[in-house]
């Protein structure tokens, strides 16, 4: 008989950690009650797929995470997994923003080991609720060697992602988890199966670690719409490092703010095109003569999600040939 697998979960609050009043409560509850413990306890079954050790990391709502809580997530994840005695993490998480932890963590651990981001749709007090079941899944993911080498996986609903491709795109359905491809495998009965890895690069092949950052540099996002006023962007652009322009359809921007992101690209501002559209191709040079303004384009990535990988790409350059480098290979 081979040995259970050692896996730390981590807790940090949101909806798997939830509690309503009353079991009709799916939507209406509060986040981030419940610690790591009591929730690990509500699904004794797991204790047979890994010895499993929790720690409370963090117990806020995913809403709330901005950089320095990736970095604290990261840095925690990163000194459990370079652990002889560590085989897998499992950190529990918000759904709001469960795609850019677990993306950050797929970007900057340094370990072929599997990392698991997961939550809940439904508090664990509501009717059908998917806290138990994501949480048993998430933890047979990581307990299995079949998931190492395949970057930061997300599971929800019987399904595994990629953390690259991995959005939340419904408020409040439990299959609100979608990659544009499709998943990257399912669980079953406490068994993952995968049938495709993920194409691009991640974890030990990224230039980034998160052992040695500390300070992110700053990114933000513009969400375009017609009336969109140029003195909102440029106070959004002042004091930003780079800014990520969710444009109408393929990273399309009005006519009246073309100048004012010409000036920003300028005086160093990083601009990138993306998309508001949710999925598909920035073409570099498409809608946007990009070569002649000084701007960047997302490739396929979202708007929330570049934003990360642009704040990492400013650790490292600030060449804009090797800035689009980086769309085109993460
Ligand atoms: N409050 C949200 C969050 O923590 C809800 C959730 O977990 O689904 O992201």
């Amino acid at each position: 008989m081979t040995a259970k697998p050692n896996i730390v979960v981590i807790g940090t609050g949101g909806t798997i950690a939830g509690q309503g009043k009353a079991a009709v409560n799916t939507s209406a509850y509060l986040c981030s009650v419940l610690g790591i413990d009591e929730i690990l306890d509500a699904i004794p079954h797991a204790f047979a797929l890994a010895n499993l050790r929790a720690e409370q990391l963090l117990q806020t709502g995913s809403e709330n995470f901005n950089n320095d809580h990736l970095l604290v997530i990261g840095k925690r994840v990163a000194e459990l997994l370079a652990r002889q005695d560590v085989d897998g993490v499992v950190v529990t998480h918000g759904t709001d923003t469960i795609e850019e932890t677990a993306y950050f963590l797929h970007l900057t651990l340094k370990s072929s080991k599997p990392a698991v981001v997961v939550g809940a749709m439904r508090p664990p007090s509501a009717m059908s609720s998917d806290a138990a079941l994501n949480l048993y899944d998430a933890l047979a993911v990581a307990a299995h060697p079949s998931s190492r080498s395949m970057g930061t996986l997300v599971v929800a609903n019987n399904e595994i992602h990629s953390a690259r491709d991995v959005v939340k795109s419904n408020s409040f359905k439990l299959e609100a988890f979608h990659s544009p491809y499709g998943a990257l495998g399912y669980v079953i009965e406490g068994e993952p199966r995968y049938y495709r890895r993920p194409a691009r690069a991640h974890t030990l092949d990224t230039p980034w670690s998160v052992e040695t950052l500390d300070v992110l540099p700053k990114v933000d996002i513009v969400y375009a719409y017609g009336a969109l006023e140029a003195q909102a962007v440029e106070s959004i652009a002042a004091n930003a490092r780079g800014l990520i322009y969710a444009g109408t359809g393929n990273g399309n921007v009005a006519r009246h703010l073309v100048d004012m992101l010409c000036n920003a690209a300028r005086r160093g501002v990083q601009v990138v095109r993306a998309s508001r559209t949710g999925a598909g191709i920035v073409l570099r040079n498409g809608a946007q003569p990009d070569d002649d303004y000084g701007w960047l384009t997302v490739d396929d990535q979202v708007p929330q999600k570049a934003r990360l990988l642009l704040t990492l790409a400013l650790t490292s350059s600030a060449d804009r040939r090797a800035l689009q480098a980086v769309f085109e290979r993460y």
